[in-house]
């Protein structure tokens, strides 16, 4: 691994990480899905870019239900993929650049052809029956009213044992039974033969839903949605909570490895409940996501106290991480309300980003401001969008084929692609924007790079400046003497801001402007859609 030279620097703290879903990204073999050796042909690009790790979303042997979450083999890679070999590769490829490597951990379930479930499944008595969640039925039916988060109920009978299993979501993705001290140990041998293989750390998929009521009883029937609030107060158990601290004490026997919760909330955006799996610090997991900031609109005022309150509930220990889109959300670029302008103010939500305190995550295509594409109902492929079309149409919009170029399939393979490469890659492409140096990827690739170099935007405090207003953030990002200023407005009108010195200082950057000393009389106008990032002298 190329060393930092920087002392204070801790990867996971400080670096930039990319997500990256492996079907989409680039196909090697032309089969229409991505694969490992597709990434490793573009290292390079990410290293270009200059982000310091990537998380994989599931490259294991799966059926492809939910396109990876359901895992029927730790230890494999599916041959869509690649092999072990090709992942080996890309540990070693990735290290020499300076990228680090996170796998994607689902450990609330397994696909239903997993081994250990065929196991648990073929008697009663089998030592691995208790592997998963049993229970007779009541009264001819489920044993109890609970629904899948993904449709329909949330138990499956089995004609063999006569009896029913509990599954969070898809009906082919048996939740495992965290209670079961045997499966808990077999589980982290699954890490651990990971960990020794040399990856740098885990996502761990709906973390927070492994630890379940000792008893499922049944839930007070509530109207539609409002039942699955009732229901989740039944998962998020203790168990949720030493699962992370036991991987913690994993992680700390090796160097620098990390880990990222994924915490499933309802009602969605519940800091205080996602910041409460870091109350450890050193004991318990690194990370935890918040999606506070997707359910916002486009208003500085909204997104100033989202994170205000974000930070709030980060304990003493614990280091924020942001984001703005995944795998499962629909594209940040697309949500900033207002049809129009959306470049411009996907890079105001880039310097915000890219400028706060906490570690900042990219989603694939993110960086060329990819939109969601609209899929023909016979082309969706995410369960979700067949089950719940038109209601929802699922995931798929925003999991389309990385657009590398304006040519066939965007040069996202040579055959055809699993899913329909948005037709826009004529105008949206990687090759379009690295020649244009005002581009949503430049800009990425700039404030990646300013905040590697200054310590006060990796790891300095955060402290608000401009705080209540409706069309404005700005905010100071201290280290020991170093200051900097970020500024941002939101609005498609030039605004004011007042400092609270004389205002001298160097612009670092700015989406409008080259003048390197600027201003006067402790005020900056800031132009439409402007990001301002000034070191203060
Ligand atoms: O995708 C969602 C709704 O559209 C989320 O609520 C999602 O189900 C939840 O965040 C858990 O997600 C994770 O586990 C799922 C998988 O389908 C998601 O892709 C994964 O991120 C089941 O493994």
């Amino acid at each position: 691994m190329e060393p930092h030279d920087n002392s204070d620097w801790i990867w996971w703290k400080h670096g930039v990480i990319y997500q990256i879903y492996p079907m989409s990204f680039f196909d090697s073999n032309d089969d229409g899905v991505g694969d490992i050796p597709g990434i490793i042909a573009k290292l390079d690009y990410l290293h270009g870019l200059g982000i310091d790790a990537i998380w994989l979303s599931p490259v294991y042997k799966s059926p492809m239900l939910d396109f990876g979450y359901d895992v029927s083999d730790y230890r494999q890679i599916d041959p869509v993929f690649g092999t072990l070999e090709d992942l080996k590769l890309l540990l070693e490829k990735a290290h020499l650049l300076g990228i680090r490597v996170i796998m994607d951990m689902v450990i609330n379930h397994t696909s239903d052809n997993h081994r250990w479930f065929l196991e648990s499944r073929s008697s009663k008595d089998n030592p691995k029956h208790d592997w998963y969640i049993w229970r007779d039925g009541r009264y001819g039916g489920p044993p109890n009213n609970w629904k899948s988060f993904y449709g329909g109920s949330s138990w499956e009978y089995d004609g063999g044992t006569n009896q029913f299993y509990l599954h969070t979501f898809l009906k082919q993705q048996p939740d495992l039974n965290w209670r079961n001290k045997e499966l808990r140990s077999a589980v982290f041998k699954e890490l651990v033969f990971w960990l020794d293989l040399g990856v740098d750390g885990f996502r761990l998929d709906a973390m927070n839903m492994v630890g379940k009521q000792k008893r499922l009883k049944s839930i007070p029937d509530l109207f539609g949605f409002l039942f699955f609030f009732r229901q989740y107060r039944k998962y998020n158990q203790p168990a949720s909570y030493k699962f992370g601290r036991k991987l913690r004490n994993l992680l700390n026997n090796y160097d620098d490895k990390m880990s990222v919760g994924e915490i499933f909330t309802l009602p969605p955006g519940d800091p205080s409940r996602v910041a409460s799996y870091l109350e450890d610090g050193d004991n318990s997991i690194h990370l935890a996501f918040d999606f506070s900031i997707i359910f916002r609109s486009w208003n500085a005022r909204k997104y100033y106290r989202c994170i205000e309150r974000w930070y709030s509930k980060i304990p003493e220990k614990g280091w924020p991480c942001n984001v703005l889109s995944n795998h499962d959300l629909l594209r940040s670029i697309d949500r900033f309300r207002l049809r129009r302008n959306k470049e411009a103010k996907a890079k105001v939500a880039a310097t915000f980003l890219l400028t706060l305190k906490g570690t900042p995550f990219i989603y694939y295509g993110e960086e060329i401001g990819m939109r969601n594409a609209n899929i023909k109902r016979g082309d969706i492929r995410d369960p979700l969008g067949k089950r719940f079309w038109p209601f929802f149409k699922g995931r798929d919009r925003a999991r389309t084929p990385m657009q590398w170029s304006d040519g066939p399939e965007a040069g996202f393979t040579r055959g055809k692609p699993w899913l329909p490469v948005n037709h826009n890659h004529k105008i949206i492409n990687v090759i379009k924007q690295k020649e244009d140096s005002t581009s949503l990827y430049h800009h990425y690739e700039t404030l990646i790079r300013i905040r590697k170099e200054h310590k006060a935007l990796h790891l300095g405090e955060w402290m608000p400046l401009v705080k209540g207003d409706h069309n404005i953030i700005a905010y100071y990002r201290i280290f020991m003497d170093e200051k900097i200023l970020v500024a941002l407005n939101f609005s498609n009108k030039p605004r004011m801001i007042h400092l609270e010195n004389d205002g001298k200082g160097t612009l670092l950057y700015s989406t409008h402007r080259v003048i390197r000393k600027i201003f006067k009389n402790n005020k900056i106008i800031l132009l439409p859609f402007e990001s301002f990032i000034m070191k203060m002298a």
